[in-house]
């Protein structure tokens, strides 16, 4: 039991980013306060030739309470001592998007199948979190197979954040913008 301590939540063992590399559906998401974005997230992961991880994302948003928009954004990752935890900058391809400096930790992935990924904005004083947020990912825009849900399942649970999550429709909302970075 780690009690909801952040500090004792378990991520991805000798996390590999070169086999996470590529496409990801956000297929579940738990909201942060001030949520951004909505669905049709798409996530593509890199590793660049100095070693380092990026990724690009796009997504629906709805930007001065009520304009609609797909955002395409981009985010540069710094390592830190454990491989599966990471410092996340993210900015939007339009200055009025988001930006942002999150945690971004990979707690648990096959990567062919699924993927969960945790980040505590604000943590409590007694070592829990106040504001987090949550992406379950997949390989396949159509949902998770039946044996990765119950692994997901279980993951949520440790994280403190069951029951919590909604479900990232997949529509074609952001098919017709730019593509993803190469
Ligand atoms: O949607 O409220 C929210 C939080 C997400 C903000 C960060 C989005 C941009 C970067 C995504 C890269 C891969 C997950």
């Amino acid at each position: 039991e780690n009690n909801c301590q952040v500090a004792n939540f378990q991520v991805k063992q000798d996390f590999d980013r070169t086999r996470y590399a590529g496409v990801w559906y956000a297929v579940g998401k738990k909201d942060p306060e001030g949520l951004f974005l909505l669905d049709n997230v798409v996530a593509e992961f890199k590793v660049e030739e100095d070693g380092r991880m990026t990724a690009t994302a796009k997504g629906r948003v709805i930007i001065l309470n009520n304009w609609e928009m797909c955002a395409h954004m981009f985010a540069t990752f710094e390592d830190t001592p454990d491989p599966a935890k990471f410092r996340m900058k993210y900015w939007g391809a339009a200055s009025y998007l988001q930006t942002g400096n999150d945690e971004h930790w990979v707690i648990d992935t096959d990567y062919d199948n699924y993927a969960i990924h945790y980040s505590c904005r604000l943590l409590d004083s007694d070592g829990t979190c106040l504001d987090s947020y949550s992406f379950v990912f997949s390989r396949h825009p159509t949902g998770l197979r039946a044996e990765d849900q119950v692994i997901i399942t279980q993951k949520k649970s440790d994280i403190c954040l069951l029951g919590k999550y909604r479900r990232v429709a997949h529509n074609g909302f952001c098919e017709n913008s730019a593509d993803l970075s190469p």
